[in-house]
């Protein structure tokens, strides 16, 4: 396997300690300039590539999004960017844990003029198959992305509620979140205009939505799933058929009580582990 190594993707991002309270309180944070500028339109070019190769495996969730995943496996390029220590160290910063592993990649492409629908409000914990609550998403657009390109919203303070944990993303989620977020007068913190590279991270139990993209350009945003690198599989089965799809897809032959560390997780901070 070929590793490159690019010297701004090792340096360490400035993160303050307000920063690590304000994720660890809210559940979510909007950083500035993750993925350094002279690195873009290289990684750009090479998700849109590797989309086009993986095109026969691409999702449509709901005409909000389209999807394709683990690009890292193919492409040098995005490999170098998922498999950094720049944005593994900020991930591991705020989750509070010593290195993190890989979940995925996924991509996150929102047609333009009004064809990429709204996101609806839902929680990723719904997906995810670990043992632990220390799961992180950082979400970056590779192209300026303003509000009416449908950057995520967020309710703040919705990382420690489980609510919404037996819903899949749907027009359901979007329903029951919304009333959770009316009764209970939650804060919701509206999306932002991002310059490319721009990052926001949301722990997977928090709740996040993202408005339809009404401007010209598709919205092409990339993800990268992080957890505890010290998580375990749980002992009980999966609770719902994505988690168990899930645990096959990403964690093929751990078991039970195992650490979730297979060829497909690697630590990023300490890759001997
Ligand atoms: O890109 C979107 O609209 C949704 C992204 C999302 O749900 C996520 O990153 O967990």
């Amino acid at each position: 396997m070929v590793f490159h190594s690019r010297i701004a993707l090792a340096e360490d991002y400035d993160l303050s300690q307000s920063q690590i309270d304000e994720y660890q309180n809210n559940g979510h944070i909007l950083l500035r300039n993750v993925i350094p500028e002279s690195e873009i339109p290289e990684l750009r070019i090479a998700v849109l590539r590797a989309h086009e190769a993986l095109k026969a495996e691409e999702e449509d969730f709901q005409n909000a999004f389209r999807i394709t995943q683990n690009q890292w496996q193919i492409s040098d390029v995005v490999r170098a960017h998922v498999l950094s220590k720049r944005y593994a160290g900020i991930a591991a910063k705020l989750l509070g844990c010593r290195d993190v592993r890989i979940y995925h990649d996924i991509t996150f492409f929102k047609d333009g003029l009004g064809k990429g629908k709204r996101t609806p409000w839902h929680q990723d914990g719904h997906y995810w198959p670990l043992d632990t609550d220390k799961c992180i998403t950082l979400w970056v657009p590779l192209i300026d992305c303003p509000v009416d390109m449908g950057p995520m919203s967020f309710v703040s303070g919705s990382h420690l509620s489980r609510h919404a944990e037996h819903l899949p993303i749907s027009d359901e989620s979007d329903e029951y979140i919304r009333n959770l977020v009316e009764k209970e007068n939650l804060s919701v913190h509206p999306a932002q205009h991002m310059n490319a590279g721009d990052a926001t991270f949301h722990s997977c139990w928090t709740y996040h939505a993202a408005a339809c993209n009404t401007t010209e350009n598709t919205r092409i945003a990339f993800a990268i799933a992080y957890y505890d690198a010290d998580a375990t599989i749980p002992l009980q089965p999966p609770t719902n058929e994505r988690r168990a799809a899930n645990l096959a897809r990403w964690f093929p032959g751990a078991v039970p009580g195992g650490p979730a560390a297979t060829a497909m997780n690697p630590a990023i901070l300490s890759p001997c582990d």
